[in-house]
């Protein structure tokens, strides 16, 4: 039995713009949940954290699509995705949400440690802007081509081809998802964290430090960021959904929701703690704690690069262990995509197969897309479930307690 230690485990925060579907199953909560029953097994003391991300640009164009406000659209999917979770046995030890104020009170405050320790470089720059909309295209209110790989559905904070954060200026013949016009330009004051300015620490702490463990295709990404240069990104954000930002000039302004949902984990570390009788510090203090963060591919920037570099600037943090990053699964031969509706839903799946979350588990496992991009089809669900689980595991237990009762009573010796 290993000596017990400390994990807090996190499994990225689902967008609440839609359900759960097997991508995020394959690619980050079936892996989390397994590890973390793991460690709980083997005798360590374990907090697996998650919760609904709640604020940001895809809340919005959820909301505005469905002429509702994104509170109405936080409230539905938080409550379908929280209860699905529950439904398919992940077993979370909190799942928070950042509408919350427990997390509106630690992100302001994490930003506020930041701009008083003048980590923050405070700018007016020319962002890009809709006359008819009338309204800053920040994030995905925004698309055009990736400067850094060709993809054309880039987006203004991040391309999800090749995961590189952008400021939405770098696109390449910007079109404004709003109302499909060219931008212009207009100034803008925001509030920069230096990312170039913990280029140093980052090249030591990942590139030579011990991050030799992490899995290659998570190594070799943040490689070649940090060696094609980091630049200083903004978080914030000329919006009005999010966490206001909570200094003289902000009125107007939000938290960018990459600054504040990384936080989402430590606030949801406090609730939990709080709830349980616990101190939530060590979980996000003490040197001996391994902090492991459970994503996808499309979020390596921000949980290896951005969030390491927020937890250094603050100072009393610990930094993540590890983040063990899966591919993507695609459907059929297809990408999934919740916009295009081309996915198996979880609240779909525990409706069509009720009692049966060990099958769609153990079938995401053995095919999960840990170090490149797999096809869930239902042909190899239906062979796993027959040929592996009923035909062998199924019989091999079969065949134990047969025997068991046959030659023991039915009393294991
Ligand atoms: N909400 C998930 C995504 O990019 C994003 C993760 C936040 S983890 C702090 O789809
Ligand atoms: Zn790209």
């Amino acid at each position: 039995m290993s000596a017990s230690k400390r994990y807090t485990i996190t499994a990225a925060l689902p967008y609440t713009n839609g359900p759960i579907h097997i991508g995020h199953l394959a690619g980050v909560y079936v892996p989390a949940d397994i590890y973390a029953r793991y460690k709980r097994l083997t005798g360590n003391d374990v907090a697996f954290i998650c919760g609904s991300d709640e604020h940001g640009v895809p809340i919005t164009i959820k909301a505005k699509k469905e002429g509702v406000t994104p509170q109405d659209i936080v409230d539905k999917y938080h409550a379908i995705i929280k209860k699905s979770f529950e439904d398919f046995g992940i077993t979370f030890d909190n799942y928070s949400r950042t509408s919350a104020k427990t997390h509106h009170d630690t992100a302001s405050e994490f930003f506020m440690t930041l701009y008083n320790k003048h980590e923050f470089v405070e700018e007016v720059t020319e962002q890009l802007y809709d006359e008819e909309a009338n309204q800053f295209l920040a994030d995905r209110f925004v698309t055009g081509t990736c400067p850094k790989c060709g993809n054309e559905e880039a987006y203004g904070d991040q391309c999800e081809n090749c995961g590189t954060s952008l400021n939405a200026t770098d696109l390449i013949n910007p079109k404004s998802a709003i109302t499909g016009n060219v931008p212009t330009l207009k100034e803008t004051k925001h509030w920069f964290l230096p990312l170039n300015k913990h280029e140093a620490f980052l090249k030591e702490w990942i590139l030579k430090g011990h991050k030799k463990d992490w899995k290659p295709n998570v190594y070799g990404q943040v490689k070649s960021w940090i060696d094609d240069g980091l630049r200083p990104r903004a978080v914030t954000r000329d919006l009005d959904w999010g966490i206001p930002v909570p200094i003289p000039g902000g009125e107007g302004k939000v938290l960018y929701v990459w600054f504040d949902a990384p936080i989402g984990y430590i606030s949801a570390t406090k609730e939990w703690a709080a709830r349980e009788g616990k101190d939530w510090e060590p979980y996000w203090k003490d040197e001996h704690t391994k902090l492991v963060h459970f994503i996808g591919k499309d979020n390596i920037v921000f949980h290896c690069i951005i969030f390491p570099a927020m937890l250094k600037a603050e100072g009393s943090y610990i930094l993540p262990d590890n983040v063990p990053a899966n591919e993507f699964l695609n459907l059929e031969g297809n990408k999934l995509s919740t916009s295009k509706n081309w996915a198996v839903w979880l609240p779909d799946y525990l409706e069509d197969f009720p009692n049966e979350q060990d099958v769609l588990r153990y079938a995401l496992t053995a095919n999960a897309p840990e170090s490149k991009d797999n096809d869930f089809t239902w042909k190899d669900f239906q062979a796993r479930n027959n040929n592996e689980l009923v035909a062998i595991f199924g019989n091999f237990i079969n065949r134990v307690v047969v025997l068991t009762h046959k030659y023991y009573d039915g009393v294991v010796p």
